[in-house]
C-alpha cells in the first residue's frame, strides 16, 4: 500500500516536471515574439548591420523559426550570448532556442540536459596565424601563444591537440570573437584557434585579410547546429523540422524564387507535402499548412542562405565542402517530409 501511494507521489512529481518543460511554442505565441539565442557578433553567421538588423546564417534559422511558428521573421527578439553565457541562457528560459555555432557533443546533450535538432554547419577547429610568422603546419607552434574562447569545445581540442604532439602553448582566455579578434591584432596571441567558419569569418572582417594564413590541421569535429531544452519534445520538432524543410528544399529545388509558383501544387508529391498542398503535415506540428512555406521564404532555402551570408561569393568565401547535399557528395541529409 505504501509503495503505491509513494509511485502515486512519484509519477505525479514526474507529470509537474514535464508540464513545466513543455509548453515553449505556447509561451512564444503568447509573448509574439522568438527570443533567441545567438552570438554577440560573428559577420556572417550572426551579427547586427548598421540598422541594427541582425543578419548571418544562425540568425535565418532563428527568422525562419518565427516564420513557422509565428507567421512573421521578423518576431524574433535576438539575444547575444557568449560561449560561457548561452547554455545557461537556454537551461533558465531565457532564450527558446539556441542558434550559435554551437558543437552537438555527448556531454552538451546528456549532461547539460539540451537537444541539438540537426546539423547546419559541419564544421572543425583550425589555427590562423599572421603571415609573417612564416609558420605552414600547426605543428611548428611550440610555445606559442593562443587565443582562445573560454567555455567552447575549442578549449579542451587544443590542450589534446598539444598534449598528442608533445609540444606545449601559452592559453590566452577571451570571451568573445570580437576580444579574440582584437588581441590577435595587437599580437597579444600568437594564433587564433576556433571552428574553422568563425576563423573564415573573422579573418574577412580584417583590414588585409591576405596577411594571414589559415594552417592546413583540422583538429577535431565540431557538427554546429541549433538545440533547445530537454523537455519539450514538440517544440523541438518545430526546430528540427524547420531545419530540415530548409535543407529539404534546396534538395528539392524550392527556391524563394519559384515557391509562390510551386506553392500552387506541383506533380511532386513530396514538394507538395513541403509546402502543405496534399497532406497534414503541418497539422501534425501544431502549426498550419503553410509553416514551411513561410520558413523558405523568410530567407530562401539552405542552399540560398548558405550562399548569400558565408557562401564563395562573400568576404568570407567559404566552399559548401562537408555541407553540400548528399546528392552533391555532401553530408547534408534531411530525413524525408512523409
Ligand atoms: N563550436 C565551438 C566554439 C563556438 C564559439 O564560441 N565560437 C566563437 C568563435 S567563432 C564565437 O562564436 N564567437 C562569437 C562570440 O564571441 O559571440 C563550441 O560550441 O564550443
Amino acid at each position: 500500500m505504501k509503495k503505491t501511494v509513494f509511485l502515486g507521489a512519484l509519477t505525479i512529481a514526474g507529470l509537474a516536471a514535464g508540464a513545466a518543460a513543455a509548453g515553449t511554442l505556447d509561451d512564444v505565441k503568447a509573448r509574439g515574439t522568438l527570443n533567441c539565442g545567438v552570438t554577440t557578433g560573428l559577420v556572417g553567421f550572426a551579427a547586427p548591420d548598421s540598422n541594427g538588423e541582425w543578419n548571418g546564417f544562425d540568425v535565418s534559422v532563428c527568422r525562419a523559426v518565427a516564420a513557422a511558428a509565428l507567421g512573421d521573421p521578423t518576431a524574433v527578439e535576438f539575444v547575444p550570448t557568449t560561449g560561457k553565457t548561452r547554455f545557461t541562457a537556454l537551461a533558465s528560459g531565457e532564450i527558446d532556442m539556441l542558434a550559435r555555432n554551437t558543437t552537438w557533443t555527448f556531454s552538451r546533450d546528456v549532461d547539460l540536459k539540451f537537444e541539438f535538432v540537426g546539423i547546419n554547419y559541419y564544421d572543425g577547429q583550425g589555427f590562423m596565424v599572421p603571415r609573417d610568422l612564416g609558420v605552414s603546419s600547426a605543428k611548428e607552434l611550440d610555445g606559442a601563444t593562443v587565443c582562445i574562447q573560454t567555455g567552447t569545445t575549442t578549449e579542451l581540442n587544443l590542450a589534446d591537440f598539444f598534449r598528442a604532439n608533445n609540444i606545449s602553448y601559452e592559453p590566452v582566455p577571451i570571451e568573445t570573437n570580437a576580444e579574440a579578434q582584437q588581441q590577435y591584432l595587437a599580437g597579444a596571441c600568437d594564433v587564433y584557434t576556433t571552428d574553422a567558419s568563425g576563423l573564415a569569418a573573422t579573418r574577412a572582417t580584417f583590414e588585409n585579410p591576405g596577411d594571414h594564413v589559415l594552417l592546413p590541421e583540422i583538429i577535431s569535429k565540431e557538427p554546429l547546429g541549433p538545440l533547445v531544452r530537454h523537455g519539450d519534445n514538440e517544440w523541438a520538432d518545430i526546430v528540427r523540422w524547420t531545419l530540415n524543410a530548409l535543407i529539404t528544399a534546396e534538395e528539392l529545388g524550392v527556391t524563394s524564387t519559384n515557391i509562390a509558383e510551386l506553392a500552387a501544387g506541383t506533380n511532386n508529391p513530396e514538394i507538395n507535402r513541403l509546402l502543405g498542398t496534399e497532406g497534414t503535415l503541418g497539422e501534425m506540428l501544431g502549426l498550419d499548412a503553410e509553416w514551411s512555406k513561410r520558413a523558405i521564404m523568410s530567407g530562401g532555402n539552405y542552399g540560398e542562405i548558405f550562399a548569400k551570408h558565408i557562401g564563395e561569393s562573400t568576404p568570407i568565401g567559404l566552399a559548401r565542402g562537408l555541407n553540400a547535399q548528399w546528392t552533391d557528395g555532401g553530408l547534408l541529409y534531411s530525413p524525408p517530409f512523409r
